[in-house]
Order: structure tokens, then sequence, then C-alpha cells
């Protein structure tokens, strides 16, 4: 009988440690949530995380210096570390081996010291552990390789099926001597899918390779047969170069390395001649989306180290301090810290909360930023006068603004000229057409239902938003326009809740320069509105690309495969129906109608088994007449729209950043190799 179910003791009760395991592991099961954040497709994957976080401790520990993940056609996956291999020695008084304990005991998130096994299972930094993924598997293999032995115990659904056993002899010649490999089958009960992503495997474990330097993983989907390695010398200054690879730096990376009592603080600095700040902030290897501590001690200290060596080398004077706003524009920073007893919080868990991290991560950066500047004075020099450009922008800016602010441009007194408002006032009903171009502005003016659409045509490109500063932009009419018809404002006293469309719709050509208006517009939301796009109030029209005429039906097509699906259905109908026709006329006597084909220009013209059609390839909105434009694209029962939401800030802004940015050739690349995927681009 397995060693954890419940067996009675001759005396007749339960032992304490079978108690313990057991009552372990059932609330895993029943709230899985709570373990791994949710049973959809993000939580299936924390169960490899769980496993590959006990070998990155090994390897964190100078023990492993690799770990493969293979994800296998079965369902499994299977990970492996060149560790020492978990201990499997059954310890005296627990009864029970390291092995076993670490995959049926829940631990505590980052625990040190030693626990029931006597061993320091968790010397590591990581969450809750092995036996969460063992839990909720419906079976799972661990086998250890320590001594020029192999080890193995089975379980099923976290349950040990028999003792940990020898079960075969190291291989003299196998270059691995010692290690652990895991292998388990997510529970399909469980999980809304048991289908791991290889993309997601990918993501995930490249930033622990970054995180953890020098640590080589080797990832293979046996489904598909391909193999990845990830391994970066540099760590956390591998990813802030391979971050900043499309832009032009000020200087070169600052690494900063140091521990203070139990927190680990690692950062890389390096500024480049960009506008916004981007950090990266990890705990225990694991990403901060909200910040946290950590970020807060780092920008205190990096605002008054600058400060200091600012003031004291004659580039400010005392009474013209620099502001943290100063400091971040153009700043990319990668801050990873390690501690103990990692605490999160906020509404996602995403935010680091332990106070002491903060003083730890302040008093690093001071010291060590300091010494670099004053060891460095001309790279100092260089990111000194970027930050003071800044300030002076700043001021700039602001005088601008202020001016603009107090002519009342933004005040939505005076709606734009090209603006055809719509009768409704309600915005919850309004809809807000951004159309490309005066002349199908027109087209739409006239098709719409103005009772609840409104539309504005856009002249020719609007400004590039990721290289300007506010205020040039609101010196730009196309976007004044713009931000004067949403009426929340811009910058300080922007106010989404003014919005008074709820549908604002981006609908521009289907082509390479409309897929580049339609991208400048998306980049002005993501910086300036985006809590537009966060309320789904974004989206972008999807105009058809194609009529297919068949004599008097017509029909539209959005996609090539479409037309040709539409064109076979259409031929087909007008076969039946001509027969039909045909023998109604027989009986009447009437003589046959020859057809005739269409006449309308940009078409291909065809036959199909007898049958005449039409293609008209619509290049433009112009070329639709306002009632094609109101029926395939704006009528509300019958359009299609592809609302725009913002999934994933970092992939995002970095597309936009090689689309956007001031390196020219990599833009180049990017528009002629994905010209047709920018145009669906999920932002
Ligand atoms: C504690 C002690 C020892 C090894 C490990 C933990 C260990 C755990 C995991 C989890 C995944 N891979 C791992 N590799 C090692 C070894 C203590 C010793 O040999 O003296």
């Amino acid at each position: 009988m397995a060693k954890t179910d419940k067996v009675k003791k001759p005396s007749g009760g339960y032992t304490a440690e079978n108690i313990t395991v057991l009552e372990g592991l059932e609330p895993v099961r029943k709230r899985p949530g709570m373990y791994i954040g949710s049973t959809s497709e993000t939580g299936l994957h924390h169960l490899i995380w769980e496993i590959v976080d006990n070998s990155v401790d090994e390897a964190m520990a100078g023990h492993a210096t690799k770990i493969g993940v293979l994800i296998q056609k079965d369902g499994g996956v299977t990970v492996a570390d060149n560790g020492r291999g978990i201990p499997v020695d059954i310890h005296k008084t627990t009864k029970k081996s390291a092995l076993e304990t670490v995959m049926t005991v829940l631990h505590a998130g980052g625990k040190f010291g030693g626990d029931a096994s006597g061993y320091k299972v968790s010397g590591g930094l990581h969450g809750v552990g092995a036996a969460v993924t063992n839990a909720l598997s419906t079976n799972m293999t661990v086998q250890v390789k320590r001594d020029g032995k192999i080890y193995e115990q089975k379980y099923k659904i976290g349950k040990p099926q028999g003792m940990v056993k020898p079960v075969g002899k190291v291989d003299k010649s196998d270059p691995e001597q010692t290690g652990t490999m895991t292998t388990f089958y997510p529970d399909a009960t469980i999980f809304e899918t048991v289908e791991f992503k290889f993309k997601t495997v990918l993501q995930h474990l490249r930033s622990q390779a970054y995180l953890t330097k020098g640590l080589h993983f080797i990832i293979t989907d046996e489904r598909v047969g391909l193999t990845y390695q990830y391994y970066f010398e540099g760590g956390i200054l591998s990813y802030i170069k391979q971050l900043n690879r499309n832009k032009k730096v000020k200087n070169a990376p600052i690494y900063i390395n140091k521990s203070v009592e139990d927190v680990l603080v690692e950062i890389a600095i390096q500024y480049t001649d960009d506008f916004d700040e981007r950090i990266l902030a990890y705990a225990n290897n694991e990403y901060n989306p909200e910040g946290g501590m950590h970020v807060t001690g780092f920008r205190t200290a990096l605002t008054r180290t600058i400060n200091n060596y600012a003031t004291k080398n004659g580039y400010v004077k005392e009474s013209e301090k620099l502001t943290g706003e100063d400091m971040r524009e153009g700043l990319a920073a990668i801050i990873s810290v390690k501690l103990p007893n990692p605490q999160f919080e906020g509404q996602t868990k995403a935010k680091l909360g332990n106070p002491e991290v903060r003083t730890a991560v302040e008093a690093v950066v001071n010291e060590a930023l300091e010494i670099y500047l004053e060891e460095h004075p001309q790279e100092a020099g260089k990111v000194i006068e970027k930050v003071i450009l800044a300030a002076k922008a700043r001021l700039a800016a602001r005088a601008a603004r202020d001016s603009v602010i107090r002519k009342g441009v933004l005040e939505g007194l005076a709606l734009p000229g090209k603006l055809a408002d719509c009768s409704e006032s309600d915005p919850a009903k309004c809809e807000l057409y951004i159309v490309e171009g005066d002349s199908a502005g027109g087209s739409a003016k006239q098709g719409r239902d103005r009772r609840f659409q409104a539309i504005l045509p856009l002249r020719g490109k609007i400004l590039n938003v990721e290289r300007a500063r506010l205020d040039k932009m609101l010196g730009n009419q196309e976007i004044k326009n713009l931000v004067i018809a949403f009426g929340t404002g811009i910058g300080e006293l922007y106010d989404v809740s003014k919005l008074r469309y709820h549908r604002v719709i981006i609908m521009t050509d289907a082509d390479v320069d409309g897929a580049h208006i339609r991208t400048l517009l998306m980049t002005l939301f993501y910086r300036y509105f985006p809590d537009i796009i966060k309320g789904g109030h974004l989206y972008i029209a999807q105009p058809p690309l194609f009529q297919v005429k068949v004599g008097k039906n017509a029909e539209y097509a959005f996609s090539d495969d479409e037309r040709d699906k539409v064109l076979k259905k259409l031929v087909a109908e007008s076969k039946a129906s001509a027969k039909a026709r045909k023998d109604k006329k027989k009986e009447a006597g009437e003589p046959e109608e020859p057809e005739e084909l269409s006449t309308v220009e940009e078409t291909t013209a065809g036959a199909i088994d007898g049958v005449k059609y039409t293609i008209q390839r619509y290049k433009g909105l112009g070329e639709m007449n306002p009632g094609q434009l109101w029926e395939t694209t704006m009528d509300p029962v019958r359009r299609v729209m592809l609302q725009v939401n913002i999934n994933d800030a970092e992939k995002v802004s970095e597309i936009f950043e090689v689309l956007m940015g001031d390196e020219v050739a990599p833009r180049k690349r990017f528009i002629t190799t994905h010209a047709k995927t920018v145009k669906n681009l999920d932002i």
C-alpha cells in the first residue's frame, strides 16, 4: 500500500505525518486557483514553472548548469537538471525521503532553512513548489541520479505509488552523473486546456535564463520537432542590451550586483534617446508588472545620486534641481532582487511589498551609482545631458501646454469644422469614425446614420507620436481635431470619463498606407489614451476587399479565401436558378435570355461553366459609394469590427518601437516583411 494512504497503525490512530500529507494536497485540488492563479492556460503553465523553479534554485545555489524542458507528444512535460539530485535516503524521525517531502508537501513560498525531512529542501527562493504540480497531475514520475544510482518514485494525483526505489545505475559514460528529472501529465479534469504552448514556455524560460546568468536552457517541443537553447553569460546585462537593440543608447549599461543582509540586488541601467521609461522589475525571478518596493527604492536613489553628481560637478545649480520625471525619460532598467520571504500586493499580486527591499535597493544604488559616475565622467556627462534636456523640454512643454490650454483650444468649445457630429448626445450610444482621407470621409458622411455616427476625416499622415512631445503634438491640427472630438483632454487634464463616443472606430484603406496610418493612430491611443483601449472603446473597421457579382446577385468578401468561396457559391446558385428559369420558360414557350457582363471599372471578369461573373477589387474606401460603405462597413447589424485590446504591453511597445523608432533599417525590414500582419495588429 502506498505510504501516504491513510494507514491505520496497530494502535488504531492515523500517523500524524500521514494526515499532514493527505490534508496537505487536498486543498490544492479543491481550490487550484489559490495555488496557481487559475485553471486557465496561464495556470496550466504554472505546473511547468513550479518544477523549473526548483531546478533554477539548484542552479542559483551553484550546483546545476543545465535545465532541459521537453514538451512531449503524449501531453506530458519533462524537466531535467544536472544538479546534485534531490536526496532520497529515508530520514530517521520522519521516515520519509527528502524527495517524497518535496513532491508531496506544500512548501511555503521562499522558506529558508530545514523542513520536516531535515534537509534544506527549499534553499531556494521560489513559490509553493513541486507538490502543487504533483497534486494537479494524473501521473508524475521523478528520477534522481545520485551516488551512481538512479532512484525513482511515481505518483498519481499527488499520491506516491510506492516508496522511492533504485531502478538502475548511472551509466559511467553519462556526462551528467547527478541530477533530477521530473515528468508529469496535467489533469484534464482540473484545467480548461491541457495543451502547452511552446511560445509561452520559450518566453518564460528566456527571461529565466536572463535572470540566472550562466544557466543553459534546452527546450524541445516534440510535437513540432523544434529545440531552442538559451544561455546568457551576461545575465541582465545581456537582457538590457537585447531590450535596447533597436535604440540609440547614451551609455554602456551600468551593472550593479550586491546584497544587503538577505536581499540580493542586481540592476542594469542604460539610457537611450527615447522619451519613455522602461523598468522591468523582478523578485525571485518573478516579473512584477506593477513594480513595488524595489522600484521605489531604485527611483529614489537614482534621482538623489544623479542630482548630487550634477550639482557637485557644476551641471546644474542648487536651485534648479532635476526631478524624478526628468531622470526617467529614456531610462531603461532591469531590477532583479532575490529575498527570502517575498510579499506581493495589489489587485493582481504583481507588486512587491517588502519594505526592507526598498532600503536595500536604495542603499545599493546610492553607493554603486555614485562610484560609477565618479569613475566614468564621460558617460556620466552624457547621461546628465540627457536628463537636463528632459528638464528643459519639460519646462518648455509645460509653458506651451499652458498657453494652449489657456487659449481654450482644447476646451471643447469649438468642435473641429471637419467633424460631422451625430445628433445623439449620450456617449454610450455614439460612435466616432476616424476616416482616412477626405474622399472616403465624404462617402462615410453620406452613408452613415447621422443619429449616432460621427465622422472625422483625417488628411494625409498624422504625426508620429512616438517621437514627438506633447506640446508639438498639440500643434498638429489633425491631432488637435481628434482630441477635441474625443472630449477627454490630454496630458495632465486627460479625463476618460468625458469621452464623447463609446465606440471610436478607425477606418482606413486596406493597403500599406492604411496600415501605417492605423499604426500611428494606435500609437497615439496607446501612449496618450490607454483608457480608451482598456475600456474597450477602440475598434478597427473591416471594409471588404472585393465585391463578387454574378448576374444581379452581389456579395462582399473580406479576404482572398472568402472571395473564392463566395464566387463558387454564387455561380452554383446562378446555375440552379437558371435551370429553374429555363424549365419555366420552356413551358411558356419563351426564348432564352442572353446574360450580360457587368461593366464596372477595376474589375476582373470571367466565366465558370458558362456563368459570367465579375470581381471588383476595392483599392480604397473612396471606391465604395456611400450606400456600399454603409452596408458593408458601418451598419451595426452587418459590419464586422475588430476590438482593440491591450494584451501585452511589452510586446506592443516593442512592435511600436520597431515601427516608429529612430533606427531606419529595422523599421523598413518590419514593414516589408509584415505588411499583412501589421494590419491585424492586436494591441
Ligand atoms: C536539497 C539538497 C540537495 C539537493 C536538492 C535539494 C535539490 C533539489 C532539487 C529540485 C530540483 N532539482 C533539484 N536538485 C537538487 C542535495 C544535498 C546534498 O547532496 O548534499
